[in-house]
């Protein structure tokens, strides 16, 4: 049998300087500039971020999107920008085009919290750092993703159960406006609020179930729970604004008045909201923030100068009610 091929000998410092070239290129490292973390952007070189958005959903995602948009023109960063119409396939798809496009740095708000893995694993291997934005995911391996910039959702809903157990005087029937299925906010939304009302035994939820975030479904869910529950019902926890507003209309088309016959809780504080308290149709609305372009890109840019970043950054939040939103009405920025 022939002797297996071997190479020969080489001196141990032309060995290392070949391991070295053969490993950034076979597993697709970025040439790394410095030592550190090879993310360093080439300098000189406009950075590219491909921003993997859930959709159009609300007028909070609306106001996301812009801030991250208008961020990166502020920053000179190049940003390839997918609309995933709340589809997860689509982020994947989306995810993947980054990786090709071999960008600098990743964006993602993730529209549920699992099923991220496979393609978080290809771009680690590429070394392209992911910012997550507004949601976080569950994973295995936390290095999955770079850090997390988001509310904390507990808290929301815990605020919202505090304020309405007090507007309640402790005793009536809520019904629940659910968010997406499976996304973090609408997960831990309902986890905080039920933890709030534990402090008020007499208040129960009788219904609950998801309007999506957006308008239209939570009208169309609202208009159930009015069939079932009836006059029956003494309050709304809706899981963002926009399902509040469209419940408002449903609520107005039964005959109902909304800030009175019914008291209505929602979370996001966009600008539809502090218009329907000043109408005094909405009692109270839990900001979320969703101007979240400046921190995402002074992480990527932290990243990219080889720095490191906190894994979670959590977004300040405040309750606006009725008693104070004519006041600040003239002030929100979105
Ligand atoms: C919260 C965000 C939620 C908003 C909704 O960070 O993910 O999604 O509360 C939006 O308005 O649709």
């Amino acid at each position: 049998m022939s002797k297996p091929h071997t190479l020969p000998p080489v001196k141990p410092t032309l060995l290392l300087i070949l391991l070295a070239a053969a490993c950034l290129s076979s597993c697709g490292q970025k040439p790394s500039q410095s030592a550190s973390t090879g993310n360093e952007a080439k300098p000189g070189k406009k950075i590219v971020v491909g921003f993997s958005q859930i959709g159009a959903e609300s007028a909070w995602r609306t106001a996301e999107t812009e801030s991250i948009r208008s961020e990166a023109e502020k920053r000179g960063i190049k940003l390839n920008f997918s609309d995933a119409q709340q589809n997860q396939q689509n982020q994947i798809r989306a995810l993947r085009t980054f990786l090709a496009q071999n960008v600098d740095a990743i964006i993602l708000a993730p529209v549920v919290e699992t099923g991220w893995e496979p393609a978080l694993r290809e771009i680690k291997k590429a070394n392209i750092p992911v910012i997550l934005v507004d949601r976080g995911i569950k994973v295995s391996d936390e290095s999955l993703y770079t850090t997390l910039i988001a509310s904390d959702f507990v808290n929301e809903g815990r605020l919202a159960a505090e304020w309405l157990g007090k507007r309640l005087n402790g005793k009536g029937n809520v019904v629940e406006l659910q968010g997406t299925p499976g996304a973090a906010p609408a997960i831990d939304r309902k986890k905080g609020f039920e933890e709030g009302l534990a402090k008020f035994p007499e208040i129960k939820i009788v219904k609950s179930q998801s309007g999506d975030f957006n308008r239209a479904k939570g009208k169309e869910v609202m208009e159930a729970f009015l069939k079932a529950e009836g006059k029956n019902i003494n309050a709304l926890y809706a899981h963002n604004d926009d399902m509040a507003l469209g419940a408002i209309q449903a609520i107005e088309e039964a005959g109902l008045k909304p800030g009175t016959d019914l008291i209505i809780v929602s979370i996001d504080g966009v600008k539809g909201a502090f218009d329907a308290m000043v109408a005094g149709k909405l009692n109270c609305t839990v900001e979320c923030n969703p101007l979240l372009g400046p921190a995402a890109f002074d992480a990527i840019e932290a990243v990219l100068a080889g720095k490191s970043v906190p894994k979670k950054t959590v977004v300040k939040d405040e309750v606006f009610d009725q008693s104070i939103a004519k006041d600040v009405i003239a002030s929100r920025k979105y």
